[in-house]
This record gives C-alpha cells, sequence and structure tokens, in this order.
C-alpha cells in the first residue's frame, strides 16, 4: 500500500449520550383545615397564578384529593413546593406541596 492512499474506512466515533433531565410534577394535597381562600392565595403568590386558575386547581384537589399545579426541573419544584408548604406552615395550616419524577 503506498504512503498516499485514500481510506475509504468511515471514522467511528463515540457521540457522548445526552439523557433529558428528567420533569417533576408539583402536586397540591387536599386536606380538611386549610382555608380555601387561603390556597389560592398561595397560588397566587408563589406560582403567579390568577385567581380564577388559583380556584380550579384548589377546587380540583379539593374534590379529587391531589391537583398537579406545575411541571419542571427538579429543584425548581423543590424550592417552589418547600416554599408554597412553609407559607401554609407559618400560618398553622397543614398546607402541604409534594414532588414527585414525571414518567
Ligand atoms: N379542603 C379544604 C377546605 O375545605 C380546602 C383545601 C383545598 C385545602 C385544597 C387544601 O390542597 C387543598 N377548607
Amino acid at each position: 500500500m503506498a504512503d498516499n492512499d485514500t481510506s475509504l474506512k468511515p471514522k467511528t466515533t463515540t457521540k457522548p449520550k445526552l439523557e433529558r433531565p428528567k420533569l417533576y410534577k408539583i402536586i397540591l394535597i387536599n386536606d380538611d383545615y386549610t382555608p380555601r381562600e387561603f390556597v389560592i392565595m398561595v397560588l397566587k403568590a408563589v406560582f403567579h397564578m390568577s385567581e380564577e386558575t388559583g380556584y380550579r386547581m384548589m377546587m380540583t384537589a379539593h374534590k379529587l384529593g391531589v391537583c398537579v399545579i406545575a411541571v419542571c426541573a427538579r429543584d425548581i419544584a423543590e424550592s417552589k413546593a418547600k416554599e408554597a408548604t412553609d407559607l401554609g406552615k407559618e400560618a398553622g395550616f397543614p398546607l402541604m406541596f409534594t414532588t414527585e419524577p414525571e414518567e
């Protein structure tokens, strides 16, 4: 084989697989003690919802037990859920927001 022969063999390169980061749901849990108006106030303050959207989400959790409030990156979901839960705690209510990964 001469020195200047052109190689037709395809170069094999390994492409690093970038996994798409998992998304997390922020879930509002119903309870029997937190006033409805307080839940709406928290949804407006922490999640920038309108009165109407806040009312609908609160009523969904009230009737079904839970309501998915938002879907976002894990760190944002966890800090928002904590911020909202803490507002309830400071006011003496058992209001609870949790997070869970999307399938
Ligand atoms: N169930 C509460 C009540 O009747 C209102 C409420 C709704 C509380 C949704 C929490 O996530 C909740 N006062």
